[in-house]
């Protein structure tokens, strides 16, 4: 199988910002440098200049050279980019790119919505559709899901949240790490010199039914998760009280397509496991805080949530999900829980300044030692990080010395991140290797790339800067596929994601995945018998494939578009960089 990956000439789809880098990869058999030329959408020569050989390209297996035309900076439309006889896909150069990639990748929670009516009004009548899992027929669920046989011995309502990814299910760890990722791109408005003041992040920026109520739209798309999470809490009373069940699915896999409200299985509950519980200390301390002003009661209602969870956590602190249960839904296991101690003592501690957690987080091996990872800083299973960006931008009473240090962590692994970039020639943060291409690689690139954002933002260095709008390219067609990853976004992108929702391409009825959702990217491991046998043998950045069969390389999930959200929003407040 040779997927037709268009002209050799590889740009970001989209464009580039006036001030900001603007790099692009011709895939060649030259060795030697190449003469280029960037054309108006006229077709007149506006910039020229040679190209730089790069040699073979680890991750494509690809013979690439580079072109740098940042110093170019005049706005328009519609440029492309000639060398080695082939003509780029056109693109934009103009400041506010970005601006509408904010609204849509935070859109797409919206349209993930479990326990409630899709309005069509709000986002388009393709998307209508009766709310899903709420106990009606054939629904069984989630306003009353008992547990798996022998786990417990009551039911809880559920209802709510978003629906993970591409399946039915809502699993809390995956949930928090999302809901965290949109409060901490509001959060960040509020630390950060933003050039918007976070105005964009405020209320009736999103089409979420919660619009004109006062509150900010990205913390009434969060709550509508964070309610949720709450919901998943063992009752007091019962065994393993405070913690949180680990995830609510079906109890075998539902058909793909398959609209929420058909689905007919029986929901069940599966076991509390400690992982579960920090993920919910964790956000249910961000949501304290960050609610306060809006809803005292609901922030006092996660703050109580916070406090019984960790302390919950604590008295249980080797409870982990069973990794071979992921029939009917995913496994989500994670054997390792210091970092979300850590994470969850971290969100404690700032939001209420109490010794007891700055003495937890502070005893941690994960406060001190190296929790950036070369290939993802950070990920649902992985949070060290987190907890440190969150001690590096919130304001918080840790000893200066001690914040210096923390900061300091940040910008290194950042410095590290940016020269891995340097070193590719796609300028993707993550190193040519198979090990850079898991199941859901795009989250993880984005996740450093939010490293880098946040190290511009602590210090002001454009370098870091211009590594996060770089990386931005490889998202948007800068890559071996020549292919942006976000649906409705660069002339050549992705919109059969693996999503029992947006099903379109095996019944047409159903809509496509809305603008602003990400695939999950290539995954060298090939995790899905599609792709199994479509791609064998593919080097890394090629194991990846635009149909809805391939839930290992090209489904939607909440994690991933979260990380596209935070990102999107710190690119827009850019503007002209
Ligand atoms: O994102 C998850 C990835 O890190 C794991 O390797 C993979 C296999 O366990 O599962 C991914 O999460 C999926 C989850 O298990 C079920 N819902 C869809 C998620 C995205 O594919």
């Amino acid at each position: 199988y040779v997927p037709d990956t268009g002209p050799r000439v590889r740009v970001n789809q989209v464009g580039y910002l006036p001030g900001g880098p603007k790099n692009a990869t011709v895939v060649t058999e030259s060795t030697g440098a190449l003469p280029w030329q960037l054309k108006s959408a006229a077709g007149t020569v506006v910039a020229s200049g040679q190209s730089t050989p790069r040699g073979v390209d680890a991750a494509s297996g690809q013979n690439v050279q580079t072109v740098d035309f940042s110093s170019f900076r005049t706005p328009g439309t519609g440029y492309t980019l000639v060398a080695d006889g082939e003509t780029s896909h056109p693109f934009d150069i103009s400041g506010d790119l970005y601006d509408r990639l904010r609204a849509d990748a935070m859109q797409f929670f919206y349209a993930q919505r479990s326990g409630i009516e899709i309005d069509g009004d709000l986002i388009g009548d393709e998307y209508a559709r009766p709310a899903g899992h709420l106990g009606v027929a054939p629904n069984q669920g989630d306003t009353q899901v008992p547990c798996q046989p022998g786990v417990c011995d009551y039911s809880l309502d559920v209802r709510g949240g978003w629906y993970d990814a591409g399946d039915h299910g809502k699993y809390v760890v995956n949930g928090g790490i999302a809901a965290y990722q949109l409060l901490s791109a509001f959060e960040r408005t509020k630390t950060a010199e933003t050039a918007a003041g976070g105005a964009a992040l405020g209320d009736s920026t999103l089409r979420v039914p919660e619009r004109g109520n006062a509150v900010p739209d990205i913390l009434d798309e969060a709550r509508w998760e964070i309610e949720f999470l709450l919901r998943m809490q063992v009752p007091a009373g019962k065994p393993l009280a405070g913690m949180a069940h680990h995830k609510i699915h079906d109890k075998a896999w539902t058909g793909l397509p398959l609209a929420p409200q058909d689905d007919a299985q029986p929901r069940e509950l599966h076991p509390p496991s400690t992982a579960a519980t920090l993920n919910l200390a964790a956000v249910a301390a961000q949501c304290q805080r960050l609610f306060a002003p809006y809803d005292a009661a609901f922030a006092a209602r996660c703050g109580t949530a916070a406090t019984t969870a960790y302390a919950a956590a604590k008295a249980h602190p080797a409870v982990y999900a069973d990794p071979n249960d992921g029939i009917g839904g995913g496994a989500y296991d994670d054997t390792n829980v210091t970092d979300e101690f850590y994470w969850a003592a971290v969100e404690l501690y700032l939001t209420t300044g109490k010794k007891a957690y700055l003495d937890d987080l502070t005893a941690s091996p994960q406060h001190t030692g190296d929790v950036f990872a070369t290939g993802g800083a950070f990920s649902w299973q992985s949070v060290g990080a987190v907890g440190r960006l969150e001690l590096a931008t919130v304001p918080n009473g840790l000893p200066a010395a001690d914040r210096a240090r923390v900061r300091a962590s940040v910008t290194a692994a950042a410095d590290n991140y940016l020269a891995t970039l340097h070193a590719q020639a796609y300028g993707l943060p993550v190193p040519g290797e198979a090990a850079s291409y898991v199941w859901g690689s795009n989250s993880n690139i984005i996740n450093n790339m939010v490293v880098l954002a946040t190290a511009f933002d602590l210090t002001r260095d454009a370098k870091y800067r211009d590594g996060a709008v770089q990386a931005t390219d490889y998202l948007l067609g800068r890559n071996a596929l020549n292919m942006s990853y976000v649906t409705g976004w660069g002339e050549q992108n992705a919109r059969n994601q693996h999503s029992r929702i947006f099903g379109n391409q095996l019944n047409p009825a159903m809509p496509n995945p809305p603008v602003g959702s990400l695939a999950g990217g290539p995954n060298a491991a090939l995790q899905d018998p599609f792709v199994a046998q479509l791609l064998k043998d593919c080097a890394p950045m090629f194991c990846y494939v635009d149909d809805i069969n391939s839930y290992s390389t090209n489904e939607v999930a909440i994690n991933w578009n979260s990380a596209l959200a935070w990102l999107a929003s710190f690119l827009a407040d850019q503007g002209e960089a």
